[in-house]
């Protein structure tokens, strides 16, 4: 019985031996220890993947390296072409990856295929992106001479991507450093492993047809490939998304070998729900912000800085809407939420809400385990809201669970305060109709997060704008924008196109 179609979305994606390990795609050496993908929806073990050595890991580094050489020497709209292939890939692999998707790492069917949906846009604005990669003309000082900047492809960038979106931010990364001339060498979770081997299967026949080197896009698994990706001269460049712990660890890492970093850290997002907000908008935004993927979004809504005149009518909608979540197999379209990644997620969500009692916040609503038919892999919970002060150690982290912390405030000025008050700076919004308030949340002395939105909630940014944001977070720009002048290296070109040789600054030299 394949109720969800999971055995046959497999099949397509290529992962089939669960006993032997499956392979790893795309200039994959893998002879290191089987890494077990549980499915955290029903416990079932879905299938080993074999993990590389730290010999497998310097045999891909050659080929990436070797490739690198061939890549760069693509015109840029050329290399856009392949990715658009990719793009028209993604599309025909949509359902089953989406299914994948949400079967490996939990989060719902239509959020698994939102997250297709991501890599697929994605790579139609990288096609886009591959005849723009602009730089500037300077008018020079001197007589007879020509200023100009280029933007050169930089060599193999590291990416090393998180569990909770485990396609999509690795394709925001891929796509653009791809159309920069770049080659790629990417380090999954190793809680969703298969969904990076689905990936590597779909493009492997792109670069195959198209005579592309292998070493273009490459794989590596196993915990062991990150500290190996983090101290490699050969990398010049490190997209990490994960904790601010880590991040931490890794930004002092390539920094000390001078190497660039874009980070992808923590977020504590907070909605401000003001006096002149439309609260039947606020709800969609706060709840769906609240509690999807489980929670387990670097944008999730985290935090309501509640006006006072609005407080018990937001607690009382939210607390009905609540009441009627499904919790439950996120590949049944029935259900709201899904389950946590694994059981140690459950723990870090149990021992928060401990923690915000303790320092004296209300459960209002929800916490603990859901158990019984249908929750047998025990990563399922029941979303919890917490009447909490900010100052809280609990409010001021991130915990990768569905709690939402509510917090009242009287003056627009000091829910800013509250909303900044964290040390996170990744997604913010407002819900109000006054046109002061809003733009006063978006002025200079409004949020500080990388992220501001009206009326809309804190999480499911469109791939067109720039991702990331300030503070722990880590100050990484992703994705749309001119995100794509990290991945590239830029360089100042001086001619002097007269026959004297003027010196800059009037410097005057004389033989
Ligand atoms: C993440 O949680 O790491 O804005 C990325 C969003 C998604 C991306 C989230 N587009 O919620």
């Amino acid at each position: 019985t394949d109720t969800f179609g999971i055995q046959q979305a497999l099949s397509k994606l290529g992962i089939q031996d669960i006993n032997n390990g499956t392979s790893t795609g795309t200039a994959s050496f893998a002879n290191g220890e089987l890494i077990e993908s549980y499915s955290p929806v029903d416990g079932t073990l879905i299938a080993k993947v074999t993990a590389s050595t730290p010999d497998d890991y310097q045999a891909v580094m050659a080929k990436a390296e070797e490739a690198f050489k061939a890549w760069r020497l693509v015109p840029a709209p050329k290399r856009g072409e392949i990715v658009r292939q990719m793009g028209n890939e993604l599309r025909k692999f949509k359902e089953p990856l989406g299914q994948l998707v949400s079967y490996e790492m939990g989060k719902s069917l239509q959020e698994g295929l939102g997250e297709v949906q991501e890599m697929i846009d994605i790579c139609d604005f990288a096609v886009g992106l591959s005849r723009q990669l602009y730089g500037l003309t300077m008018h020079s000082e001197r007589p007879l001479h020509r200023m100009y900047e280029q933007w050169h492809p930089m060599g193999i960038v590291g990416i090393i991507s998180a569990f909770n979106f485990p396609v999509a931010v690795w394709s925001w990364n891929a796509m653009l450093a791809l159309v920069c001339g770049d080659v790629f060498v990417w380090k999954p979770s190793s809680k969703t492993p298969l969904c990076a081997v689905a990936c590597q299967n779909i493009i492997k026949g792109v670069l195959e047809r198209n005579e592309i080197p292998e070493g273009v896009c490459s794989l590596v698994t196993g915990e062991a490939c990150n500290e190996l990706i983090n101290n490699d001269k050969r990398i010049p460049l490190i997209s990490f998304t994960g904790s601010t712990r880590v991040g931490r660890h890794v930004s002092k890492t390539v920094a000390e070998r001078f190497g660039k970093t874009i980070l992808e850290l923590g977020g504590n997002n907070a909605i401000i729900v003001s006096e002149h907000a439309d609260l039947s908008m606020v709800l969609v935004g706060a709840v769906f912000g609240a509690v999807g993927t489980a929670g387990q979004r670097c944008t999730t809504t985290r935090r309501l800085i509640i006006h006072e005149s609005m407080y018990d009518k937001t607690v009382a909608v939210l607390k009905s809407a609540y009441a009627q979540l499904k919790i439950g197999n996120p590949l049944d379209s029935n259900n709201h939420v899904g389950p946590l990644i694994d059981k140690t997620a459950v723990q870090s969500f149990l021992t928060a809400i401990e923690n915000a009692k303790a320092e004296g916040g209300t459960v209002i609503y929800g916490g603990g385990i859901t158990e019984g038919d249908g929750y047998e892999s025990g990563c399922y919970v029941n979303p919890c809201i917490i009447e909490a002060k900010n100052e809280y150690k609990v409010v001021q982290e991130e915990t990768f669970a569905p709690i939402l912390y509510l917090i009242k405030y009287s003056t627009i000025e000091e829910a800013i305060e509250l909303q900044n008050g964290v040390p996170q700076g990744l997604s913010s919004s407002i819900f109000t109709n006054s046109m002061r308030e809003m733009e006063l949340f978006l002025s200079q002395s409004g949020s500080d997060c990388g992220i501001a939105n009206v009326n809309i909630g804190t999480s499911g940014a469109e791939i067109g704008g720039a991702f990331g944001g300030e503070k722990e977070t880590g100050g990484g720009r992703e994705s749309g924008s001119d995100a794509w002048r990290a991945y590239m290296r830029r360089q100042t070109n001086t001619i002097n196109y007269g026959s004297q040789l003027p010196l800059a600054q009037g410097i005057r030299f004389d033989l």
